[in-house]
């Protein structure tokens, strides 16, 4: 039976994070991870870092393809009734955001961690944790068709959405809050250049559309879409077609089309599990938490989280303190749920939700009064960019 100090389920960006913050302390971790190291590569993700991401990345050493290939933002675009409103970013809140893609954030840390040896199990599934009551929880896992068992201090539950970290625990131990709102996502990325240098979030009375990019010459747009809508049901047409209506006349007329690399759609749900710690059992990022993209939160908080987790294992072996991994859950449920009132938000002002036209009125209200007002877009902006990490957390 293999034995490592911190055993961590998954190899998102939870996983990567908090393995290579460990690495750098001398901490041994060992990531079990489902699919095959191709397929994690390939996952077409979210697009948007916040500026604590992108310094965390830099302090940990993965940052030299992200600072000569992502796109620094210092502004932020909303459309609605044939107007658009530049958020400045930069001016209200001296902070930015970077675009980088989540698929390439993911190669950089997998690339970093296997150069420093460290052992990343892919096409190995998790099955279930046991022993975390105990000073030694187990993870159980397939390799090659083998039950196999791996013996850790601690174990790090970043295995996502529908992972087993939060499946082991019994359910009258959590408390779980969620919406389903009525409506997805349909994404399309095409090797076209990008409508706009910055990112556009429309609110149209035929649905919500996001101009977004992940370089100067690949795109990313989405529609919002009905819940049980296919793929299979749109052309490239008629998706070039949608979009374009819902976007200001002066960004339909500059839109360049192509064919798809990739079309897809994400419903929208908003999922947060209580206590982010059970035990010896840490969740991390999606796994104790689910955020609409509108925001482009998700993958931030992933990043939040492993920092903290990262920080408080630090604290137990190098001094011996157990006070940080007390505080993990509440410290990162904290920013986890200003993440998730702001997605809820910008979900609610930006989305066709029914028929009643008095909702899109209301809407543009509101959206007016942004425009009007620098203490609303301040406070816009200030969520963006990413509420800052917890200073009292060392
Ligand atoms: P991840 O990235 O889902 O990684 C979890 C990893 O765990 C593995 N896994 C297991 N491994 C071993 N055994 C098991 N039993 C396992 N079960 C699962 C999985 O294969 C995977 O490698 O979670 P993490 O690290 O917490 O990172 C979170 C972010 O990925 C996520 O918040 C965002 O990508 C959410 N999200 C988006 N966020 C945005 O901000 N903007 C977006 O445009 C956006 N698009 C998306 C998204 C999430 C999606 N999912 C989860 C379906 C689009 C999609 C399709
Ligand atoms: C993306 O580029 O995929 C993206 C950007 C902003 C969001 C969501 C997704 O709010």
């Amino acid at each position: 039976m293999r034995r490592t100090q911190v055993g961590i389920i998954g190899c998102g960006p939870a996983g990567l994070v908090l393995a290579r913050l460990l690495s750098l302390q001398g901490i041994e971790c060992v990531i079990i991870e489902r699919q095959t190291r191709d397929y994690v590569e390939a996952r077409i993700r979210a697009g948007v870092l916040e500026q604590g991401t992108v310094e965390l990345l830099r302090q940990a050493g993965v940052h030299q393809r992200m600072d000569a290939e992502g796109l620094p933002h210092d502004g932020v675009n909303l459309a609605f009734a044939g107007r658009l409103v530049r958020i400045d970013m930069r001016a209200l809140t001296a902070r930015g955001v970077m675009v980088y893609g989540q698929t390439e954030v993911t190669r950089d840390l997998i690339a970093a961690l296997l150069a420093d040896g460290l052992d990343i199990k892919f096409s190995s599934p998790a099955v279930a944790v046991e022993d975390f009551d105990t000073n030694q929880p187990r993870i159980i896992y397939e390799e090659a068709g083998q039950r196999r068992e791996l013996r850790c201090d601690f174990v790090a539950g970043c295995d996502g959405s529908h992972g087993v970290a939060l499946q082991s625990v019994p359910p009258d131990r959590v408390r779980a809050y969620e919406r389903i709102f009525p409506f997805g996502w349909l994404g399309i990325l095409s090797d076209v250049p990008p409508v706009n240098d910055e990112l556009i979030y429309a609110n149209h009375p035929r649905g919500f559309a996001l101009c977004s990019m992940r370089s100067p010459t690949r795109s990313r747009y989405y529609i919002q879409c009905d819940l049980d809508d296919r793929v299979e049901r749109w052309t490239d047409e008629m998706f070039w077609d949608e979009l374009r209506r819902r976007l200001p006349e002066e960004a339909a007329e500059r839109l360049v089309t192509g064919p798809r690399l990739e079309m897809s759609i994400a419903p929208l749900r908003s999922f947060t599990t209580e206590p982010l710690r059970h035990g010896r059992l840490f969740l991390v990022g999606d796994a104790g938490h689910i955020v609409p993209p509108t925001g482009a939160k998700g993958l931030n908080l992933a990043v939040s989280d492993a920092y903290y987790l990262a920080t408080a294992l630090t604290a137990h072996y190098r001094e011996n303190r157990e006070d940080l991994l007390e505080r993990y859950s509440e410290t990162a449920l904290r920013r986890v749920w200003a993440a998730t009132r702001f997605s809820w938000w910008l979900t609610g002002l930006m989305h066709r939700f029914g028929d009643d036209p008095l909702e899109n009125r209301l809407q543009v209200a509101e959206l007016d009064y942004l425009a009007s007002s620098q203490a609303a877009q301040t406070a816009m902006a200030e969520n963006y960019v990413g509420l800052p990490f917890d200073e009292t957390f060392t």
